[in-house]
């Protein structure tokens, strides 16, 4: 990828500032970034757009300048011309060299790299889009688009870019009757009640949306129960989502069920090495074919969390992998087999029992085995997307192998797009993490472009979770699917380049909106692992539930393995060669002896790699519980300022867009101090070693339920106790209920906080009444996992301002509704910040 300024030869530099604002009514590719508000400022180049060939990609290109530049400048181009008139020329580079013969093009342009520069042929100056093939010709256009909208056209300016890796897809975990899997955006786009959508125009949207970033595939459906999408019929039904996407250069894929032979295909096995197997595979493969001719493969889980697998006849991964590989290979398809495979009955008493262990041990012996069209997949790191993980050691361990890294863009332990996270700078880490394979530079972007070890194939493939509520139902969620995106095609770009290059796009131009939006997103990750699970502790998320609010002990004793082993001494656990299970020893030499030792393993992955005791000190000087304590308070007060920080931009931008993200970040702030809450008092309670600055334990302000007269209400002890302040909560069982406290602080002005539980099944009401008047009433009506008061569901109300003076009655009245009983954690009075 090159990007220099050769010559100047177009007038205007463009610089403007655009009140921009997403796309209000139908969901589009307009409302995540492809808007553009408008700029109102005059265009760089005539605005005659000259295409010099037909296909379906260039017109494509054609139509995405037209609307591009409409959304830009508020007029359409003209279309068609002559070298004399044209502003923008958009062709293969063959078609460009025919036509400007005298124009310099780089002599060679892999099929979807793009070439943009200027000409000024017969005096004529023009702004040359050249792809290597067609789908070359359809990036380079929104290249130019994404340019113009950013920092406008610099004249003098070439752009040449390739993308790093082949393999650039979405994943997509729907289900057949429209549901999503760990989807937090609403139901399908693709599916519904066991069909394919009538209405597939979202599906046109979203592959807009994709390919304007350069993603070129997308798995349509769950990796796990993929039988039912092998039927004739359904395969009819995909035929249709292919021809919705294929205009936008977007190839469909298919999870699949091993097993589906024997599921759907009426054998007596599914054996990998069976002839009858494999010849189903093949006619099966055909069928696809027909319908679809540009099919891009499969995606396979299989042997794991459930999902049947080639162990059942004790075949390997490669076995099962290379049957669809060979059923695929004339046709151009591919496989991507996950290396997501472990046993989820592991035994938490043995100490050397290690799921991170599981993906090398069970792929890397097969190095070398794999078909090439056969791509392994695995994901960033060796557990699950937690908030930090250290790099999987398999990508170092596959040399013959193509290899391509997975990871979420859907927010599932990282705050289910009700937290403000953007994961681009978590990413970046991985993909610039040298893991030395042969005392060489191997970092994972070049191993997976295939670079390192010189394999034909490789990429990266995000879970994106997108549905039918704004795709990604929260707007500033956006940003990762962006990143995505763009950090498939460049994994050089840095995170913040690409957040102020999606604010730009999505909210506005202006200056301080890109910067603070900017800040926000760079600042999310960091906050979010500080109020989670710190220090390589993993989520301490709900694991056996639903992975969104604390429960800490979930993780213990059970054989998912996501454990951290945290008792009353020490935290952590211990992976290192010599005392503990060997998985530091996956990691290549330079590596393994960083990890082994306490001395050199990094603090953000201390307890990843080892059981150390609460008093041990850190790097940074500080002991472990104390970073427990502090980083949780810092990380909860970091969420208070981003919703301060989006304060500063009302007015500046898209009303609705302000009013909806500020709500969303004022839950985040309240939740955060749940986390913070939970682990916290968790961890104080297990160390009994006090917070040296007296935090923990100690809420000054807070009046708990279970302490107040109580009408109705009666007690109940919250499980996960660490969820709920005390252990304990208050809840209704009759038409309505109430808590009292008096208040015996000074007189003056005071925040007042409600937490209170906000359970599904029902919109239950408060209300705050003070001295009998009331102050605040709302309803409970969030959409919250978990059916009983949880850390899931635990929610603030902040009620600012209230004139307070001693002895007055404060009193919160719940009213209960179906399923939810209006129950109630504490409440906490604190002094109102003068403004
Ligand atoms: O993270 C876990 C999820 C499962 C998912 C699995 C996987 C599709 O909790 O919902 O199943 O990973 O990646 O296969």
């Amino acid at each position: 990828m090159a990007r220099d300024t050769k010559y100047s030869l177009i007038g205007i530099v463009f610089a403007a500032v655009l009140a921009g604002g997403l796309a209000a009514g139908a969901q589009t590719a307009e409302q995540a970034w492809l808007g553009h508000g408008h700029f109102h400022g005059l265009p760089p180049v005539p605005m005659h757009v000259r295409a010099l060939g037909h296909e379906p990609l260039e017109k494509t290109a054609v139509n995405e300048l037209v609307k591009g530049i409409d959304n830009l400048y508020g007029s359409s181009p003209l279309i068609g011309g002559n070298s004399a008139e044209a502003g923008i020329v958009v062709g293969t580079a063959d078609q460009v060299r025919a036509a400007y013969p005298a124009l310099n093009l780089p002599s060679m342009l892999l099929p979807e790299a793009f070439w943009i520069g200027e000409s000024d042929s017969g005096g004529k100056r023009a702004v040359v889009i050249a792809g290597g093939s067609e789908r070359g010709v359809l990036y380079g256009t929104f290249a130019l688009i994404r340019e113009l909208a950013t920092s406008g056209w610099t004249p003098g300016t070439t752009i040449n870019e390739s993308p790093a890796m082949p393999i650039r897809w979405v994943d997509e975990w729907d289900n057949p009757d429209g549901s999503i899997e760990r989807g937090y955006a609403g139901r399908s786009i693709f599916f519904e009640s066991g069909n394919i959508r009538q209405d597939l125009a979202l599906v046109a949207e979203y592959a807009r949306l994709l390919a304007s970033v350069g993603i070129n595939g997308v798995n349509v459906n769950n990796v796990n129960g993929a039988s039912p999408f092998l039927t004739p019929d359904f395969i009819r039904g995909l035929k249709r989502i292919a021809d919705a996407m294929r205009p936008w250069g977007v190839r469909l894929a298919l999870s699949v069920d091993i097993a589906s032979p024997q599921k759907i295909g009426g054998l007596p096995t599914f054996d990998p090495l069976d002839p009858a197997v494999k010849a189903w595979w093949t006619a099966k493969v055909n069928e696809i074919y027909a319908q679809i001719p540009d099919f891009g493969g499969f995606t396979v889980k299989a042997d794991s969390e459930g999902q049947p697998g080639p162990a059942s006849y004790g075949r390997t991964p490669a076995d099962a992998a290379n049957l669809l590989a060979n059923a695929l290979e004339a046709q151009g398809g591919v496989v991507l087999y996950r290396a997501f495979v472990y046993n989820h009955h592991a035994d938490w008493r043995d100490p050397k029992a290690d799921r991170a262990r599981a993906a090398y041990d069970i792929f890397h012996p097969l190095d070398g085995k794999f078909a090439t069209n056969v791509i392994v997949q695995t994901k960033e790191g060796p557990i699950d997307f937690q908030a930090r993980e250290p790099v999987s050691p398999l990508f170092a361990g596959l040399r013959q192998t193509n290899q391509a890294m997975e990871l979420e863009v859907t927010q599932e332990y990282t705050g289910q797009q009700r937290h403000l996270v953007y994961l681009a700078p978590m990413w970046k880490q991985v993909l610039d993490f040298d893991l030395r394979a042969g005392e060489q530079s191997t970092p994972v972007k070049e191993i997976i472009a295939g670079k390192s070890f010189n394999r034909p194939l490789g990429g990266m493939v995000a879970v994106a979770g997108v549905g039918r509520e704004a795709w990604l139902g929260s707007p500033l969620a956006l940003a990762n699917l962006y990143a995505f995106g763009r950090l498939a095609w460049n994994p050089d770009l840095s995170p913040e380049e690409i957040a102020a290059e999606w604010t730009r796009q999505t909210i506005s131009n202006d200056p301080e909106v890109v910067a603070t939006v900017t800040k926000m997103l760079m600042q999310s990750w960091p906050a979010y692992e500080n109020y989670t699970g710190p220090l390589g502790m993993q989520t301490l998320t709900d694991i056996t539930g639903s992975h969104y609010g604390p429960n800490i002990e979930s993780s213990e004793n059970n054989g998912w393995g996501q454990w951290h082993r945290a008792d009353h001494e020490g935290v952590g656990m211990d992976r290192s060669v010599s005392t503990g299970t060997g998985y530091a020893g996956q990691y290549p030499p330079e590596v393994a002896k960083i990890y082994e030792s306490t001395a050199t393993t990094p603090d953000e992955l201390l307890l990843f790699f080892h059981h150390v005791p609460y008093t041990y000190r850190l790097h940074s000087g500080m002991t472990v519980i104390q970073h427990i304590y502090d980083s949780h308070y810092d990380g909860a007060a970091q969420a208070a300022e981003f919703a301060s920080e989006w304060a500063t931009l009302k007015g500046r931008i898209d009303p609705k867009l302000y009013e909806d993200v500020r709500d969303r970040l004022v839950y985040q702030t309240g939740h955060a101090i749940v986390w913070r809450d939970a682990v916290v008092q968790y961890f104080l309670k297990l160390s009994g070693i006090p917070d040296e600055k007296g935090r923990a334990g100690h809420y000054p302000g807070r009046l708990e339920a279970e302490d107040a007269r109580l009408t109705g209400y009666k007690i109940i002890d919250v499980t996960p106790w660490e969820d709920a302040s005390g252990g304990k909560a208050v809840s209704c069982g009759e038409a309505d209920c109430a808590a009292e406290w008096s208040w015996s602080g000074q007189p003056g002005r005071y925040n007042i906080a409600i937490q209170y539980f906000d359970l599904p099944g029902g919109v239950a009401h408060f209300t705050l009444k003070v001295n009998g008047r009331p102050v605040d009433a709302w309803a409970a009506d969030a959409t919250l996992p978990s059916n009983h008061p949880h850390g899931d569901n635990s929610t603030r109300r902040i009620i600012h301002a209230v004139e307070l003076k001693q002895g007055d009655m404060l009193r919160v009245e719940g009213i209960p509704d179906g399923a939810d009983p209006a129950a109630l954690d504490y409440i906490e009075v604190s002094p109102a910040r003068a403004t």
